[in-house]
C-alpha cells in the first residue's frame, strides 16, 4: 500500500495538479460543436495529443484522466496515448465510471453507475498502462437535496469502487461534486458539502479502503452561479479549508479541486488563495477539466495544425495553476 501513496504523491509533488481530460464523447462533442470543430475520433485524439505533448507536461502535470477512447489510441507517431504521457514524466489515469443516471426512489438526483464488471476493466485499464482511476458522484443542492438518498448511495458507489481499484493496485480518485447549479448560498454549499464528504469516509472506512492511498476531488466552497450573494476569494479559500478540515481524515494525502464551471483565473486565483491560507497537512492541488483546457481549446480550434501555438496557451494555463498550488501566483503574471 505504501506503493499507491508513492504513486499519489508523485501526482501531486512540487505544485503538480491533473488534467481531467476523460470528457465522454458526448461532452467532447459538446465542447468541440461549441468552438466549431466536428468531433471526430481524429479531431479529438488531435487536441488531446496536442496538449499530452506539451511542455508543461515535465513539470506542471503530475497525471492525466483519460476516457475509454483515448486510453486505446496511438498518437501520429504511432506511440500509445499512455506511454507518450508516461514518458512526458506524468501519471496516465482513466475515468471508470459510467456515468451519472437518474437514481431510483429520487428521480430528481443522479446515481453514478459501473460497479458491474468493474474487476475485469480495471485489470484491462492496468495492462494499458493507468496508475490511477476517477469516478464522479454528482450532488444538485436545493431546498431537499441533496437527498439521505442520494448522499448515502453515491457514497456507498465510490467505495465500492475505491476498493476494487486498490485491489487492482490503482490509485483511487474520489470526487463527490455538489454541483454549483442554483441560487444557494456559499453557506449551504458549506453545509452540504461538509455532509456528502462525511458520508464518503464513512463508506470508504466500511469498505476498508487505505485512505492513504486515494486523492479527494472536491468542489470548493462557493455560492451558486444564480446567487446574488457571492463571496469574496478570501471567503471561499476560508471556508473550503473549513470544511475539508473538519471532514477529510488526516491519512488522506492528498485533494485535488475540480473547477466545477469556474472561470479559468476564478479557478486558478481560489485554489491559490486556498493555499495561501492552508492550515492542514494536505496538499492542496487541482484536476481542472475546463479551466485547463478552455483557452487551449479556443486557439486550436481557429487553426487545429497550429500545435505550438496551442501548447503555447496551454502550457500557461498549467503553469499558472502549479503556482497557485504553491500559493505562489499573482494577478500579473497572468497574460
Ligand atoms: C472532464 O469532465 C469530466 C466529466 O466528463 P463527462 O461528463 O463527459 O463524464 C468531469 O468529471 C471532470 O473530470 C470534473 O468534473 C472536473 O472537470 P471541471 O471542468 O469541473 O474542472
Amino acid at each position: 500500500m505504501t506503493e499507491l501513496n508513492n504513486i499519489a504523491l508523485k501526482i501531486l509533488e512540487k505544485g503538480k495538479g491533473i488534467l481531467a481530460a476523460d470528457e465522454s464523447t458526448g461532452t467532447m462533442t459538446k465542447r468541440l460543436e461549441g468552438v466549431n470543430v466536428i468531433s471526430t475520433p481524429e479531431n479529438r485524439l488531435l487536441f488531446r495529443e496536442t496538449l499530452f505533448s506539451s511542455s508543461c507536461m515535465t513539470k506542471c502535470i503530475g497525471g492525466v484522466i483519460l476516457y475509454d477512447e483515448t486510453i486505446k489510441q496511438k498518437n501520429s507517431k504511432k506511440i500509445m496515448i499512455p506511454e507518450l504521457i508516461s514518458k512526458m514524466g506524468s501519471y496516465p489515469g482513466i475515468k471508470v465510471d459510467t456515468g451519472a443516471k437518474v437514481l431510483s426512489g429520487s428521480p430528481d438526483e443522479k446515481i453514478t453507475e459501473g460497479l458491474d464488471g468493474l474487476r475485469e476493466r480495471l485489470k484491462e485499464y492496468y495492462q494499458l498502462g493507468a496508475k490511477f482511476t476517477k469516478w464522479r458522484g454528482v450532488y444538485n443542492i436545493s431546498k431537499n437535496f441533496p437527498s439521505k438518498l442520494s448522499i448515502h448511495a453515491n457514497a456507498n458507489a465510490l467505495a465500492r469502487y475505491s476498493a476494487l481499484v486498490q485491489e487492482c493496485n490503482m490509485v483511487p480518485i474520489v470526487e463527490p461534486e455538489v454541483l454549483m447549479d442554483g441560487d444557494h448560498s456559499a453557506d449551504e454549499c458549506y453545509q452540504k458539502t461538509s455532509e456528502v464528504i462525511k458520508k464518503c469516509f464513512e463508506e470508504l472506512i466500511l469498505h476498508k479502503v487505505d485512505l492513504k492511498g486515494i486523492i479527494l476531488k472536491p468542489n470548493m466552497i462557493l455560492a451558486g452561479n444564480k446567487s446574488n450573494n457571492k463571496i469574496s476569494g478570501d471567503e471561499v479559500a476560508k471556508l473550503t479549508l473549513k470544511c475539508l478540515k473538519n471532514s477529510v481524515p488526516s491519512e488522506v494525502p492528498g485533494i485535488a479541486f475540480l473547477s466545477g464551471g469556474q472561470s479559468e483565473k476564478e479557478a486558478t486565483e481560489n485554489l491559490n488563495l486556498i493555499n495561501k491560507y492552508n492550515n492542514t497537512n494536505f496538499i492542496m492541488s487541482y484536476s481542472y477539466g475546463r479551466a485547463l483546457q478552455q483557452s487551449a481549446l479556443k486557439f486550436w480550434s481557429k487553426n487545429i495544425q497550429n500545435i505550438e501555438g496551442t501548447q503555447k496557451v496551454f502550457n500557461h494555463r498549467a503553469k499558472m495553476n502549479t503556482l497557485a498550488a504553491q500559493g505562489k501566483w499573482s494577478k500579473d503574471l497572468e497574460i
